[in-house]
């Protein structure tokens, strides 16, 4: 039987990869890993206890916040509070950063979406987790401040998901290649189910909200039109996938390749999704995983944040799709500019 390798084993084994390790690696990611399955459990219970349903308070999205959303916060909260290489948190449920006081010592930030697709949960749609992992900016011993969550995504030193779908996962970089753990609930450990994760330069997928089709870019409305139209060359149609629970979406492309696309439009001039703890960790993965990121003109990585929950276009899967979609969208700007100029 080859060795099956659980996650502490794993990162314990890669942990010379993180600098300044000294273990503070593999203590963050415990510590990941045990709210995961906590949060794994409630899930799987949701459908039989009275925790469904809103809580009858909105977040700073104004989103209904349902009871799972506040419970993983809460289980997430406590398990980094819980350990001492981390000195904050900022939260999508939560309307400012968040300073652990008896860790001013601490060299790491942590910024999640505890329950992403939480609108999913009533319907028994897999949701999932999204983290982004930083070195803090101010100096140890201070309280940390924005400025240690605001850095732009390619400053990350850790980033990855846990999707709580058929199976629950959690997947992971540190830079170092993407690693994807699968979860069994028998003895509470996460296998290395997926090492070295890579996603194909090219698939046959597209996710998008096609109900919002009309308050598309220009560039986005031509490019849907060449995912539907026929060319056996180039094997498409391609098939429209939308699961509506981004880390699902994300998740099966990265697998075996797509694109999902939540563009700005008339409805979300920003776009919807939240550039640093949704965005940015899976613009994060999708490169380590050799595929490509863009909120349409440039990378995701490279956007300098200017609000802790500032929402930006995500175009996101594989490099070749992710590229077209740019053309297609400087093209029509383009033409749009010139046009202007002739009137
Ligand atoms: P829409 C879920 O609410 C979420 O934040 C992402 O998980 C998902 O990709 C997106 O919103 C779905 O948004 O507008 O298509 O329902």
């Amino acid at each position: 039987m080859s060795h099956i390798l659980t996650l502490g084993e794993f990162i314990i084994a890669n942990q010379h990869n993180f600098p300044h390790a000294k273990g503070e690696l593999s203590s963050l990611l415990s510590a990941i890993s045990l709210a995961a399955k906590v949060v794994h459990r409630e899930i799987n219970k949701a459908g039989l206890i009275d925790i469904l349903g809103p809580t009858g308070s909105e977040n700073i999205q104004g989103e209904q916040q349902q009871k799972l959303d506040h419970f993983a916060n809460e289980v997430f909260k406590q398990a980094m509070a819980a350990r001492d290489q981390i000195c904050g948190v900022a939260s999508e449920e939560e309307d400012d950063i968040i300073c652990f006081e008896h860790n001013r010592d601490a060299n790491y930030v942590v910024l999640m979406d505890p329950l992403d697709g939480s609108s999913n949960i009533d319907v028994n749609v897999s949701v999932g987790t999204i983290f982004s992992i930083y070195r803090r900016q101010t100096p140890r011993g201070s309280a940390v401040s924005i400025e240690d969550f605001l850095q732009p995504g390619r400053q990350q030193v850790a980033a990855g998901y846990v999707i709580y779908g058929s199976s629950t996962m959690l997947v992971y970089s540190t830079g170092h290649g993407v690693h994807g753990f699968t979860f069994d609930p028998s003895v509470g450990e996460f296998y290395l189910s997926h090492g070295n994760m890579s996603t194909p330069k090219q698939g046959k997928i597209y996710s998008i909200n096609e109900g919002h089709y009309q308050r598309f870019p220009q560039g986005i409305k031509d490019y849907l039109k060449y995912c539907q139209s026929e060319d056996a060359s180039t094997q498409r149609p391609y098939s429209a996938r939308y699961i509506g629970s981004l880390v699902s979406d994300f998740h099966r492309n990265l697998l075996v390749g797509g694109i999902f696309l939540y563009p700005s439009s008339q409805a979300h001039p920003q776009g919807k999704l939240r550039l640093l703890y949704e965005c940015n960790p899976m613009a994060f993965l999708i490169e380590q995983a050799g595929g490509k990121a863009s909120d349409g003109q440039q990378p995701i990585l490279d956007l300098s944040p200017q609000d802790l929950h500032q929402r930006v276009p995500l175009i996101i899967g594989s490099a070749n799709m992710v590229s077209h979609v740019e053309q297609l969208l400087n093209r029509s700007q383009s033409l749009e500019k010139h046009i202007e100029k002739q009137a």
